[in-house]
Formats: C-alpha cells, structure tokens, sequence
C-alpha cells in the first residue's frame, strides 16, 4: 500500500503516524521524501491495512492499494532472497549454481545409475528423472511410475545427490516421500487443487511455467502454494509457445530478470524443453546464468538415440560435463563481479 501524505505536517506528526500504522498493523514503513510530498510504502502483512480506515487520518492525502494476486512470494512482502536446502551438501539461490541432470524418464535401473554416476562427477548436485509422464499423445511412453520412484531413489543412495521428480496426481504422493523436490510440470502449472496440497509439505517444490502463462500467472501459482505454509519453491522457466517453429518453445530470456526483480523465490531454467536442441543447451544456459538464474534443469542420457521419450533433446554426459564446466567459471566471474 502507497499513502501519499498531506503538505504542511511536521516531521514530529509523521512520525508519529508512522508509528501508529507500525503498531495497529505487522507492516514495515519505509518513508520516501519527493519534490512535492512525503510517500509511505507499506510492505509485510497489508492484508488487514483497511484504506477506508486510514483515510480517515487528516494527514492521508491518497491511499494506492497494489493488486493483491501474488504477495508472499513478492519481493516487496520479503526483500532478502529465498535460499532452499537440500540437505544434501548444496543449497539453491543466492550465489549458488544449481545444476540439475538427469533423463527424461527413469528407464531402468543401469540406466538411471550409470546417468546420475556420470552427471555427479560432471558436476551436477541434483539428479533428475520422470517416473510419472504427463505426454501429449496418451500412446507415447507413460513413465515406470512407482518402479521409476523406486529406481530414481536407488540411483540417489548410490551417488548421494537429491532427487527431483514430477507429480501430476496429488494421489500419488505418498509415493514421493524420499524424493527431495516435487516437480510441478508446465501442464499442470494451474492446477490448483495440486498446488494447494504441495503447500502444506515441508519439502521443495520446484513449479514450471506453462507454456501458455504469463509470468504474473506463474506467481500467483506460486501463491497458491506459499499461501498454504510452504515457501520452499524453486520458479522454472522452460519456454513458452509463440509462432517461432525452429525451436521446441522459446525461451523467454526475459522473464528471469522479471522474476528476480518480482520475486525473492530462486529461479532456474529449462533449456532442453525450452529448445528441443541439444546444440543450444549450451548457448542458453550460458545466457540464463548471465541473467540471474540460479541454475539450469538440463536433460542427459547416456544413449540419447535410444531414450524412451525426449532423446532428441538429451545431451550426453561428457557435453554436459563440458558446459557444467563452463557455468561454473560463468558464476564465479558474475559473483565476483557483484557491486
Ligand atoms: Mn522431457
């Protein structure tokens, strides 16, 4: 909320409104002096600020109440940035890399552990993998369901690196209880029964963006799940659709910057279902980390020309080893270049 202030009121008088919001509201105050007036934002709990209420002060000359969709995961309800937890050795946001690997779709266990093998020592600290497919056509590959959970859990105890899965069906949750980020596909980015239940775990739970939602959208999904306790959200952007066939979606490079900008929640990217092409892995998610991302979800398969569904996008492990390599040295040269 904005309060404009009235002229002619001294310092001593706006103080000690300042203090009277301070104590009837959990607000913070942060008093910005202009040419012409003396501006108040109010930020933290405005949900109880009742504008009819405070016009009533003769010192208020005008109240402005910003739109109400997304709040808690706004920058202005918390400045500082979220840091995510992995309890593994490796936190997500702030001058972290977050380099997140793995297949499409868990196929079988030589598969996934030979992957999570490869990807670990390439530099990766999460490891990824479909158990429960959501694809287009309903006679493509489906995923190994709870046997992929299973696998995914296995090729973890082996290698030590978090897991990060996705759910399309709030049925299967307890299926999920030692996978370390819930994923939230594009397709079901508004869903939000879905949303609601994830908010009440404890866990992280990393939201993709639709292909067909704004940015604004993708917070309010955000919302939806911060709104019921779990702040724990790692925002994907990983393409959206436009006329542009070449590639898969297109990146909207711009939404990373955005979302810092508008939210304190960690931001990471997709280039693979961004693209679609194994060459521009690389290029974009060089271009991500220069614009603030905090990591990349990046598709690998040991033998992409034999994956079970997205092979044509998989790079092998040694190009990700190749271009882990050089977001780390991207991510050095960003954090001590910081002002
Ligand atoms: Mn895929």
């Amino acid at each position: 909320m904005i309060i404009v202030l009235k002229h002619g009121y001294t310092d001593n008088q706006i103080e000690n409104f300042v203090k009277s919001l301070k104590s009837n509201y959990k607000v913070t105050v942060n008093k910005i002096i202009t040419p012409n007036s003396v501006v108040l934002n109010l930020t933290g709990n405005t949900e109880e600020l009742n504008p009819d209420k405070i016009s009533k002060y003769e010192i208020v000359e005008s109240i402005t109440q910003e739109p109400n969709n997304f709040k808690k995961v706004s920058r202005n309800y918390k400045n500082s940035n979220t840091i995510i937890d992995l309890k593994s050795k490796h936190k997500v946001g702030n001058n972290n890399l977050t380099l997140i690997a793995g297949p499409c779709s868990v196929e079988s266990l030589e598969q996934i552990c030979s992957i999570a093998n490869d990807v670990k020592n390439f530099g990766a600290n999460c490891l990824r993998g479909g158990a429960f497919k959501p694809r287009t056509s309903p006679y493509n590959f489906q995923g190994l369901k709870k046997e992929g959970i299973e696998l995914l859990i296995q090729a973890k105890n082996l290698t030590g690196l978090p897991i990060v899965s996705e759910i399309t069906d709030i049925r299967y949750l307890d299926l999920f209880e030692n996978v370390d980020i819930i994923q939230v596909g594009a397709r079901n980015m508004q869903n939000f029964e879905l949303l609601k239940e994830l908010g009440k775990l404890d866990k992280p739970i990393l939201l993709k963006r639709g292909m067909s939602n704004t940015i604004e959208e993708l917070l309010m999904s955000a919302e939806y799940i911060i709104s019921e306790g779990n702040s724990k959200i790692i925002l994907c952007e990983r393409g959206i659709r436009t006329f542009e066939p070449y590639t898969r979606n297109t990146l909207d490079i711009s939404s990373i910057p955005i979302l810092k900008r508008l939210s304190h929640l960690p931001v990471i990217v997709d280039p693979s279902h961004a693209s679609g092409i194994p060459w521009l892995i690389e290029p974009l998610s060089m271009a991500a980390i220069s614009c603030g991302a905090d990591g990349i979800i990046v598709e690998v398969h040991n033998h992409p020309n034999s994956a079970l569904s997205d092979g044509y996008q998989s790079i092998t492990p040694y190009t990700f080893k190749h271009i882990a390599n050089k977001l780390l040295k991207l991510k050095t040269f960003l954090n001590s270049n910081k002002p």
